[in-house]
């Protein structure tokens, strides 16, 4: 079995328990979003776009690595929103890359949004991958694509899409273009 599959597995016997001594949280009515990425590319951005005033900042038990929460109303579902350190691979290297796959590990989320950079989405795409193959519920975030227009790069949305079965959106985080389209797939995706 190759690492993905070995990941995978790890996860789907992870639903009901975990061995880090942090207990599951399962507020019920609360869903839960999960924003995931590499550093620099827009998520801290995004989550205050989604989460406003409502935020509580904090170490991750055992680490000197922030974490930030904060809640959302999406039409009529209330979602709890965590904004993940950056990471590269699901195989951690860093600290911050070993206490966001521990919050994926550790927490059941009813969305998983991986922020890519748009003008550098092929070095992105192969983490889209690895949450996929780790059954993840994955929804693709091409942010910054402003930047990607100005350098005259054409994203076809609704191929990618096709692609990889899975919702992508495009947003520009730091305008809000694409968030209210965001919102909306992300309702869709948890309905
Ligand atoms: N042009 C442009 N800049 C953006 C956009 N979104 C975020 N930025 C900028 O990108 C930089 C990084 O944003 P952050 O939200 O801090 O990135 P992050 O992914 O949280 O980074 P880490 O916490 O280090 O993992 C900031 O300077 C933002 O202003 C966007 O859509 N367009
Ligand atoms: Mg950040």
């Amino acid at each position: 079995m190759n690492i993905i599959g070995k990941i995978s597995d790890y996860f789907k016997s992870k639903h009901s328990c975990c061995d880090c001594g942090i207990e599951k949280i399962t507020v019920k009515g609360l869903k839960k979003i999960a924003i995931v990425g590499s550093p620099n590319v827009g998520k801290s951005v995004l989550f205050n776009c989604l989460t406003g005033n409502y935020v509580t900042v904090s170490n991750y038990p055992g680490t000197t690595v922030e974490v930030s929460r904060g809640k959302t109303k999406i039409g009529e579902f209330e979602f709890e929103v965590v904004d993940t350190p950056g990471m590269y691979s699901l195989l951690p290297i860093t600290e911050e890359e070993r206490v966001s796959r521990n919050l994926l590990l550790n927490e059941k989320h009813d969305c998983v949004m991986h922020v890519v950079d748009a003008k550098n989405l092929e070095r992105m795409l192969p983490l889209t991958l690895q949450l996929i193959e780790a059954g993840l519920p994955v929804m693709l975030v091409l942010n910054i694509i402003d930047e990607a227009e100005k350098a005259c790069m054409k994203i076809e949305l609704a191929s990618l899409e096709k692609d990889l079965k899975i919702p992508v959106v495009g947003t520009v985080a730091t305008t809000g273009r694409g968030i209210d389209i965001l919102k909306g797939r992300i309702e869709e995706y948890v309905r």
